[in-house]
């Protein structure tokens, strides 16, 4: 979607801190950091959130979890424990609506509430 930040972020047309990209699936590092990794894990494609995951998209979405645990490894959090976080909807707290998975590690965690 051209006026959609993610969207302009996977076509390169401003600046972010890639950490993974294939044809599927980008990875960048979040712009305002909650833990020492912080990093959003995108589908290409614009879906503006789980609410709008098609059949088709199972791959897909299937795919984001894949990036995360390979991530994950890659940043030393495997073992100490990530959290995985999908905001959906303007009461959870989504901002960006292009769906993003976010992976968060290096510091504990609080309880959900
Ligand atoms: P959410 O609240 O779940 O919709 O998360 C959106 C996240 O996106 C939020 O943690 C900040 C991040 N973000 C917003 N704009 C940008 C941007 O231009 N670049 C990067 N790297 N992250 C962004």
């Amino acid at each position: 979607m051209s006026d959609c930040i993610f969207c302009k972020i996977i076509k390169g047309e401003i600046p972010s801190t890639n950490v993974y990209q294939d044809e599927h699936v980008t990875a960048f590092r979040d712009i305002n950091p909650a833990a020492p990794t912080h990093i959003l894990i995108v589908p290409n494609k614009h879906i503006e959130s789980v609410n709008f995951v098609i059949p088709d998209d199972e791959a897909l979405i299937g795919k984001l979890f894949a990036v995360a645990k390979q991530l994950a490894e890659k940043e030393g959090v495997s073992e100490s424990g990530y959290r995985l976080v999908v905001n959906t909807g303007a009461e959870a707290g989504q901002t960006v609506f292009h769906l993003h998975m976010h992976l968060l590690g290096g510091r504990p965690m609080r309880a959900l509430g």
